[in-house]
């Protein structure tokens, strides 16, 4: 799962602020159809009790799409099921903390906000990070968007040691801006989750994406 983190350019969440629980599997086959390169369980407000089900439910999904599993926030779930990496935030901890739960091999990704934040998760021996929210967004009310001013930066600096992924506001009409920014790649949130065509708008941030790649 390592080499598919090396390789991946866009990053889906399912995100329980904007998925019904009895769409959960049809909206991940989308995302999967399409085509995103991982994929995140983020259920805000939902106990790790109840995320279980949802986990065990779209896991399969993801591994028959040979795609990581990502659970945000739970290391303990993330252990219990097998997850292939957990996603922590700023204020979940220290890699060493996760690491006693998840053990030496699962991929450990952290949610960074600023340049210095970025070269502390490399630091610390993060597998790959969030950088953002670009622009401010509804799902992650209450951070400022911090621009798109750092994105080479932090991409050169920390991108050339660990994946970095560009996210918060992202949608198909700025991609092409973030991209030319000199975002390499991206998590989508919302754009596509409300999309009316899942699949489709999967698979076109990827065209963008890919044109990225080939110049
Ligand atoms: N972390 C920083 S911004 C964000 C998270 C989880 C939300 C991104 O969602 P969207 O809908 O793509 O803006
Ligand atoms: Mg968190």
């Amino acid at each position: 799962m390592k080499s598919a983190l090396q390789q991946a350019k866009l990053y889906g969440i399912i995100d329980l602020g904007y998925v019904r629980q009895d769409r959960l599997r049809e909206t991940t086959a989308a995302l999967c159809r399409g085509g995103v390169e991982i994929l995140q369980l983020r259920a805000k407000g939902f106990s790790s009790a109840e995320i279980l089900p949802m986990a065990r439910l779209i896991q399969p999904l993801a591994a028959d799409a040979g795609i990581p599993f990502v659970i945000n926030d739970f290391a303990r779930l993330a252990a219990e099921i097998g997850a292939d990496a957990v996603h922590i935030g700023q204020d979940d901890g220290t890699l060493a903390e996760a690491r006693k739960i998840v053990g030496p091999s699962m991929l450990v990704g952290r949610s960074t906000h600023s340049p210095a934040q970025a070269q502390a998760a490399l630091a610390e021996g993060f597998d790959y990070i969030g950088f953002g929210p670009l622009f401010p967004t509804p799902t992650k009310r209450g951070r400022p968007g911090i621009g798109l001013d750092n994105v080479p930066l932090v991409n050169q600096s920390v991108g050339e040691k660990i994946p970095v992924f560009c996210i918060g506001g992202i949608n198909l009409d700025n991609l092409t801006e973030v991209i030319r920014a000199g975002a390499e790649r991206v998590v989508i949130v919302s754009a596509l989750l409300t999309a009316a065509d899942i699949a489709a708008t999967v698979r076109q941030a990827k065209i963008f994406l890919d044109e990225d790649r080939r110049v």
